[in-house]
């Protein structure tokens, strides 16, 4: 049925030349091939010869551009690598430091490059190494080797700075200086503050001790031989008796004496006395000791003695007997008892009475407020400030001049009617004074007491005696003006001065010039060259008396501080010499009169009888506490040897940090 179809069976060519279509790649191949043959002789040669060429040319350029094609794979993996390890970092050349090489070869190697003076440290903050801010780790370009060798050594300085701060903690003979920025306490418990530590004053060239210094020093050295041959650990030396008295049972000379050590640079005996400290002072101990003189020569001491050695044995000590001490505030005002037993933990006023004394209560605050910054325990400050508080709007003051005494369960003061500058009332007025320095000079109640009380002063106290015309400060009594002064009463000057230097009145310093005087004359005008306890000051002139009469009773000495205190600070803030002059008869005479042959010295009776002046057998641990340490001061030149702008001076004369430094 399909046969209806012509075959006809054609060649390739004919095929092609039909226009069929045909692309297999035998077909090509013989095309190109017959192509390849119809050209001519020269013709083949001339292509021969381009491809042998070209393929000359390939393979040169093939090796050389394969190496640089490596060569830049490679560098951007290392330019990779270097930025992750310091983000924003590209070194233009390999990150290899070159050895250290000297300055001056190097200096030779770049000669545009002036020898510059060594990069300045940054500065490291003193305290806890946790807290220092550490010397920055320069992320620097390094151009050139003198500034890569620049860098390393650099970085090698701030390590040793930071390692030797970590470290200080020294023996320093004399100064230290407190941190620049010690801070008022904080709400929060914190960790213990570091103490002020002196590398500043141990950087500078030592002032040499002078003879008189010297002489105080000597002096310290008797005192503490009998202390140490006959009362070793126990509270006060009776150096004639060879033997010692107790009072709390709390080693209190040592610990009075522990800052002077430091500041007389008596290593061997501050180092001895340490190890008593820690292996036998202990506080759980069933005793009853007054608050007020536990705080000014105990936690005082221990807590200056912290600051200027950096140890931190004597801050625990010290918290621990601030802790002790804190039931004391457990009245019905919050006006602390006068005693109590650190070890049950108990207080109680006076048997006879539920009253305070004034200065007590008020003269323990520049302590318990240092604790609490310390600490950063607040409950130490709040406890002493809420007594200023309460103080500062009571009524019963004449003049901003306060009674001796206040009640525990009333709040209110008692015995209203006698004032005075002396016993039971002095140091409130120098507390005042101080408080609002170490506070950075902020709380101005502090210092509108402070101020209404001087006028008090110069109203209803201020004398002039006769013959010479004298200033002093008597008492009044009930509206009677008595011309008694007490040798306590002398660390008026001192303290009247310390406010004119820190911007008070003008005035106050004529005035602590002129009873400065008196209280020289004091000693001046007795055969001993000693002040006696009390003095009644002539009002009217009387052939052949002086200004200075001493009844029977007062005329004792018990080797008491104040005169040199004020002679301090008068000298550190007017550089008058007169001031240590006096200053040096004064110890003259103490080693006249009061100096024991086998070690320590004594209190006498009787400041009037050169021949017998009736040796008490008792050394008063403030006489190695403060009468020789304000001595030493006093005949030094050093301004640095405790600055007065970063430290205030409890009543003990235990120095302490100003929190915010002039
Ligand atoms: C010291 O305990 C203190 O200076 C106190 O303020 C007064 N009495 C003695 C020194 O005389």
């Amino acid at each position: 049925p399909r046969r209806d179809f012509i075959s006809v069976t054609l060649g390739p060519e004919e095929v092609v030349g039909v226009g069929g279509y045909n692309n297999s790649k035998a077909w090509r191949r013989r095309s190109c091939w017959r192509k390849w043959k119809q050209l001519s002789r020269l013709q083949r040669s001339v292509i021969l010869f381009l491809f042998a060429f070209l393929a000359v040319c390939g393979v040169i350029s093939y090796t050389s551009m394969g190496e640089a094609w490596k060569s830049i794979t490679n560098k951007s993996l290392d330019e990779q690598r270097t930025e992750q390890e310091i983000p924003g970092l590209k070194l233009a050349n390999p990150a290899v430091l070159p050895a250290p090489q000297k300055a001056d070869a190097n200096h030779g190697d770049f000669p545009e490059l002036s020898l510059q003076k060594p990069p300045k440290l940054p500065h490291v903050r003193r305290g806890p190494s946790n807290l220092q801010i550490k010397a920055p780790r320069r992320d620097v370009r390094l151009k050139t080797r003198h500034d890569t060798i620049r860098a390393v050594e650099e970085l090698v300085e701030a390590d040793k700075v930071e390692k030797t701060e970590k470290s200080i903690i020294s023996w320093r003979g004399a100064v230290i200086e407190p941190d620049q920025s010690t801070e008022p306490p904080s709400s929060k418990i914190k960790e213990p503050e570091k103490p002020s530590s002196m590398e500043a004053e141990d950087q500078k060239e030592p002032v040499p001790i002078n003879e008189r210094q010297l002489a105080v020093i000597e002096a310290f050295r008797h005192a503490w031989k009998g202390y140490k041959d006959f009362a070793w650990g126990h509270d006060e030396l009776k150096p004639l008796s060879k033997s010692y008295s107790e009072w709390f049972g709390l080693g209190l000379t040592l610990i009075d004496a522990l800052d002077t050590m430091w500041i007389l640079g008596l290593k061997e005996e501050f180092e001895e006395a340490r190890k008593w400290v820690a292996n036998d002072l202990v506080f759980d101990k069933n005793v009853d000791v007054n608050l007020f003189e536990s705080t000014i020569r105990i936690l005082g001491g221990l807590l200056s003695t912290y600051h200027l050695s950096g140890d931190s044995l004597f801050l625990e000590k010290a918290k621990d007997i601030g802790n002790r001490l804190m039931p004391a505030f457990k009245t019905p005002s919050k006006i602390p008892y006068s005693d109590v037993n650190i070890g049950r933990g108990t207080a109680h006023p006076p048997r006879w009475t539920s009253d305070s004394t004034v200065a007590e209560v008020t003269s323990i605050q520049l302590e318990f407020r240092e604790l609490s910054r310390l600490t950063g325990d607040e409950k130490f400050q709040k406890a002493v400030d809420e007594v200023m508080k309460h103080v500062h709007t009571l009524s019963g003051k004449n003049d901003g001049l306060v009674p001796m005494f206040i009640n525990t369960n009333s709040g209110q003061f008692t015995h209203l009617g006698v004032y005075t500058l002396g016993a039971r009332a002095d140091s409130y007025y120098e507390y005042l004074l101080k408080q609002w320095i170490q506070g950075g000079r902020k709380e101005n109640e502090l210092l509108e007491d402070y101020m209404r009380a001087i006028e008090g002063v110069k109203k209803h106290l201020l004398q002039r005696s006769e013959p010479k015309k004298l200033t002093f400060v008597g008492e009044l009594a009930h509206g009677h003006f008595s011309a008694k002064m007490d040798h306590l009463v002398c660390f008026l000057p001192g303290t009247l001065a310390l406010g004119a230097h820190n911007g008070l009145a003008a005035d106050h310093m004529k005035l602590a010039e002129a009873l400065i005087e008196t209280c020289y004359q004091m000693y001046a005008q007795v055969e001993t060259g000693l002040s006696p306890e009390i003095v009644h000051f002539n009002l009217h002139a009387q052939k052949g008396h002086k200004d200075v009469e001493i009844k029977p009773a007062d005329r004792h000495n018990l080797l008491r501080p104040e005169t040199v205190e004020s002679l301090f600070y008068m000298y550190r803030f007017t550089g008058d010499k007169k001031y240590q002059d006096w200053g040096w008869e004064i110890l003259q005479n103490f080693n006249r009169y009061t100096r024991v042959a086998t070690g320590g010295y004594t209190s006498i009776n009787n400041v009037q009888n050169p021949s017998n002046p009736e040796p008490r057998d008792k050394m008063e641990s403030f006489f190695l506490g403060e009468t020789l340490k304000y001595m030493f001061l006093l005949f030094s030149d050093d301004i640095d040897l405790i600055n007065l702008d970063k430290y205030v001076f409890n009543t003990e004369a235990h120095p302490l940090p100003i929190w915010v430094p002039a």
